[in-house]
């Protein structure tokens, strides 16, 4: 039963609990086998990477086997029908439209000063991405890693992802990743994935940077490579707070609750409500969806152990609540979410209006879904465009503007004890030094 709350002494306390959910002590002992499995994999390459897929995966492959075949795409097409495919197409087309809204652009100021400073924006040279099998096998994680990268012009897009039971991978995920322009994809899954990725083996040539979801030990493992190759965040389970008032549907909002709870028992979904009829509604409405919901056994454990429905004072302390928590998805389900948008600080992803379930942002409006999780909305953003971009600073001066500035970098250069560093300008401003021919 999805608990409902009115104490305002205890909401942090819940919302915090909730919020450091992935924390727990076996993550340790995981550590501790992620670590191994990339020792083994950098140094032994393909032999690891094919002993841990025969382990965990139970799939035995030779090298070769490991890349997926031109005729599996053609069959993967066979297999998704064209209403699917049609789906995957316009979702497609409004993911790239949104990212390719504001691609950063180079720029470089000549100022009147006889300087001119700037920034040049290059794409990684090869990304991979990651795409989680069974359970959370979504086409649509595919798609929202894969055009951002296509759009920063990444050269190289690599896809892995764990083999199914037949040795196969889920035909539209296949599908996904070709309409997405990945042209480079090997079935392969966990921290033995990432290994290769991050230090390559025979078979694999690694890549610049890492990005896309995965369970415990996926994670575990980017955060370990990271350094090696770039990462672009540590995904934990998902997560939705909805601020609702009392113009909101509460059987369409315990619907967008149980569209979080669904992903994974460790999803976490929370309403904050100023309405106690809501309150109790939303709570009914939960429990009746529940009876004959397909994926029950998962979804009633997310909701048990974090699913929380808090009574608050008005919107106003909803929304205060709401930045405590930080949370990937939040939707303003109230008559006016434009006037309460400014008080909202850090968010993932915010859904506004009774027309917008988060189901949409997941699937076509075109932002990214892979968001910051478990609070890192309070320093961190949706995976993008610049996620594949690096910018390098461009800065030129002239002799004038260098003799202008000179006694300035002397002094902080000698203050930090750097004389070649005061050298490098002073001579260049002394004209007689500078006809100096080297000794
Ligand atoms: N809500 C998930 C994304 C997703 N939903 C994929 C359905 N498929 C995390 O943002
Ligand atoms: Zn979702």
């Amino acid at each position: 039963m999805l608990r409902i709350i009115t104490q305002q002494a205890d909401v942090i306390a819940e919302l915090q609990r909730i919020c450091n959910r992935t924390n727990d002590e076996q993550v340790f002992h995981k550590e501790a086998t992620v670590k191994e499995v990339l020792q083994s994999v950098k140094s032994q390459g393909d032999k690891a990477l094919l002993h841990y897929t025969a382990e965990f995966d139970k799939q035995k492959f030779t090298p070769e086997e490991l890349r997926v075949s031109g005729s599996e795409l053609d069959i993967a097409y066979q297999k998704v029908n064209s209403d699917l495919l049609e789906a995957i197409k316009l979702a497609c087309r409004r993911i790239e439209a949104f990212h390719r809204q504001r691609v950063p652009k180079d720029w470089v100021h000549f100022g009147s000063d006889e300087i001119v400073l700037g920034k040049r924006y290059t794409p990684v040279d090869s990304a991979g991405l990651y795409v989680p099998g069974g359970r959370a096998a979504y086409p649509s994680t595919v798609l929202m890693n894969a055009i951002p990268a296509r759009v920063a012009g990444v050269e190289r897009i690599v896809m892995v992802t764990p083999p199914g039971g037949d040795n196969g991978i889920n035909p539209a995920v296949l599908v996904a990743a070709q309409e997405a322009g990945v042209k480079e994809i090997y079935r392969i899954g966990g921290a033995q994935a990432v290994a290769a990725l991050a230090y390559g083996t025979e078979t694999i040539p690694k890549v610049d940077l890492i990005t896309g979801p995965g369970n415990i030990y996926v994670t575990l493992a980017k955060k370990q490579v990271y350094g090696t190759v770039g990462i672009d965040s540590l995904a934990g389970p998902s997560e939705v707070l909805i601020i609702a008032d009392k113009t909101a549907n509460p059987v369409d909002v315990a619907t967008d609750l149980l569209a979080q709870a669904e992903h994974d028992p460790m999803a976490a979904a929370i309403l904050l409500t100023n309405d106690t009829v809501l309150a109790k509604n939303v709570q009914v409405a939960v429990e009746r969806q529940l009876v004959d919901h397909p994926r029950r056994t998962l979804t009633e454990k997310a909701i048990a152990h974090y699913g929380l429905i808090v009574v608050v004072e008005s919107l106003q302390a909803a929304a205060e609540f709401s930045n405590e928590f930080a949370p990937e998805h939040l939707e303003l389900e109230i008559e006016d979410p434009w006037a309460l948008l400014p008080q909202i600080r850090h968010a993932g992803a915010i859904f506004l209006g009774h027309s917008t379930p988060e189901a949409v942002g997941d699937y076509l409006a075109g932002p990214n879904h892979t968001l910051p999780t478990s609070g890192a909305a309070r320093y961190s953003s949706a995976l993008s465009v610049e996620t594949f971009l690096k910018h390098s600073s461009i800065i030129q001066y002239s002799h004038t503007a260098l003799e202008k500035v000179a006694g300035a970098i002397d002094l902080l250069a000698t203050t930090e004890g750097l004389p070649s560093h005061a050298d490098s300008v002073k001579r260049r401003i002394r004209k007689e030094e500078r006809q100096e021919t080297p000794s």
